[in-house]
């Protein structure tokens, strides 16, 4: 007979779960017990590290991937982390020790009191098993709900001594080959009127959304903007956590700006806005205006049913982002035949080169990375100062080629850049990042290190929170203390976690050191000194 733990173990393995993220307790312990050598743990030594990793790692895998957390205090430092995963719809299947059923109403040390109540309104479904039994049956429902769409973490609270009863035999064989599938196509009548607007519209635009990378439909897009000869926008960058269409592409015009007046001010002159795979839209901050250009119309295409909803605007057609874009090709083609052809949208200028100063602009340092970035490279962005000049000067070409953490939580990408390294092994990554945020999952260094994983890390050191003065200014705000950081040394750090460090002052220097690190088999930080203030382009 099969106990709860080796039922739990053949789920995830059928599912092809074998990685598991993790920091351990006593409460855990039990359900490490005899850890399966086809099984690979991945150790974060603190939870916002641990769930970082998990989040790179099950987006650039587009698998449900197991987080293991201790009980209520590890929740507590995953929080962060956790909120992120929700806004950049990661399938986490999170799951933590509890004290034994026997302690629980006694509340013996270490019982998660309100288990399922802790992380409630971060995730999609959160839930205590009633029985040991109902484990595995538990956790079959806890992947299906993480990797429905719109995808996003769950939460499953275990106690420590379910591990060793005995399973279900019979339910768990029904349980664990189970296959959930949810990619709806779209209601066709939705799909021919939309390609009739686009193909009767004077001036339609494009804009493009992370989901569109995360759901497969990287080619469609661009199919459909050369078909349709429609300019193409990025979603606003606040919520961009992947990008949907190259950027290089002579059909993309740039990254819209994220506040509701500049942003309907951008896309003035087009009378059809089509948006797909995005919230519409990650507004931030508050600058007023008009929802929409005058006379525009607007449609998304979202496989997020409250995405929908909520939008302020605009009609929507809640499916999958792929299936919908090829649907639409489809009808254009019918469509095109008695259409006149449209100009082909204005190629968008090569970047300047960067102004020269001591020490270098950030721009100037970004510029370098672009120079010795690999083609098939994928960035993970964490450096807040400088996300448009990273955007402007690497222009990411290829899907799955940068992530960034759309709910604006810092700690997500010192850690999702192992995760995303552990998940593409034969693409380099380079995580580009403030020494400021290098400081909520500075942990990762060491699973880089102690793991081997070789990402670069590129910190922008600027001595200060250079993003919060310019949000200062915007807000109007003087005299706000803690903006400064000073003798922050994410080199030495690095050292202290095992990481090789290098610290680059010039430019040439700089080429010389990403080079050296993207080319390494480790992993390896490069700390460059740069101006301070934003970097815009
Ligand atoms: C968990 C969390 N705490 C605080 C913030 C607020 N915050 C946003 S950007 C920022 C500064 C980041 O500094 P750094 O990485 O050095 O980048 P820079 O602004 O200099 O580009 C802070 C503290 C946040 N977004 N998330």
């Amino acid at each position: 007979m099969a106990t709860v733990r080796e039922a739990v173990y053949d789920l995830l393995r059928r599912r092809g779960m074998t990685t598991v993220f993790g920091n351990p307790g006593s409460t855990e312990l039990p359900f490490l017990a005899q850890f399966p050598g086809d099984f690979r743990y991945v150790l974060g030594l603190q939870e916002a590290a641990v769930v970082g990793m998990a989040d790179g790692f099950a987006q650039a895998s587009g698998q449900a991937t197991l987080v293991n957390l201790h009980t209520a205090p590890g929740v507590g430092h995953a929080m962060g982390a956790i909120f992120n995963a929700q806004a950049n719809k990661s399938p986490l299947v999170i799951t933590a020790g509890q004290q034994s059923r026997s302690l629980m109403t006694l509340q013996a040390n270490l019982t998660n009191r309100d288990a399922a109540r802790m992380p409630h309104p971060l995730v999609k479904w959160s839930y205590e098993p009633p029985r040991a039994e109902d484990v595995p049956h538990a956790l079959a429902r806890a992947v299906h709900m993480a990797e429905l769409p719109p995808r996003g973490p769950v939460f499953l609270s275990i106690p420590m001594d379910d591990w060793e009863q005995e399973a279900d035999a019979e339910a768990v064989a029904h349980q664990t080959g189970r296959s959930v599938g949810g990619r709806a196509a779209a209601d066709p009548a939705s799909v021919r009127e939309l390609a009739a607007a686009l193909a009767a519209a004077a001036s339609p635009v494009f804009v493009a959304g992370p989901d569109i990378d995360a759901g497969g439909g990287w080619e469609k897009a661009v199919a459909l903007a050369e078909r349709a000869r429609l300019p193409v926008w990025a979603t606003p960058a606040t919520g961009g956590g992947r990008i949907g269409f190259p950027e290089n592409h002579p059909a993309f015009q740039g990254i819209l700006p994220p506040a509701v007046g500049p942003l309907s001010e951008t896309l003035a002159g087009h009378d059809l806005i089509l948006v797909v795979g995005s919230s519409v839209f990650p507004y931030y901050p508050n600058i007023p205006g008009p929802l929409l250009p005058d006379g525009a119309r607007l449609v998304a295409v979202t496989n997020d049913p409250d995405e929908a909803a909520r939008a302020p605007m605009g009609d929507a057609i809640v499916a999958d982002v792929a299936l919908t874009l090829e649907a639409l090709l489809e009808e254009l083609e019918q469509a095109a035949r008695d259409h006149p052809e449209r100009d082909r949208p204005e190629r968008r200028a090569d970047p300047e080169p960067p102004p020269e100063s001591d020490p270098m602009s950030p721009s100037a340092a970004l510029a370098v990375l672009a120079d010795v970035f690999p083609d098939d490279g994928i960035v993970v962005l964490e450096s807040p100062s400088s996300t448009p000049a990273l955007r402007n000067r690497v222009r990411a070409s290829r899907p799955g080629s940068y992530y960034f953490a759309a709910g604006g939580g810092l700690g997500f990408g010192l850690a999702a850049a192992v995760g995303v390294q552990l998940a593409q092994a034969e693409r380099r990554v380079v995580c580009v990042i403030g020494e400021g945020s290098v400081q909520y999952s500075v942990q990762g260094l060491w699973t880089a290190a102690a793991y081997g994983v070789p990402v670069t890390f590129l910190v922008l050191r600027n001595d200060e929170y250079a993003i919060l003065k310019w949000f200062a200014e915007l807000e109007s705000v003087t005299g706000a203390p803690g903006l400064d950081l000073p003798a922050l040394d994410c080199a030495a750090l690095a050292e202290a976690y095992g990481v090789r460090s290098r610290r680059a002052g010039e430019p040439a220097d700089l080429r010389e050191a990403l080079a050296a690190a993207i080319d390494s088999d480790a992993p390896e930080l490069v700390e460059v000194s740069v101006a301070p203030g934003m970097a815009l382009a």
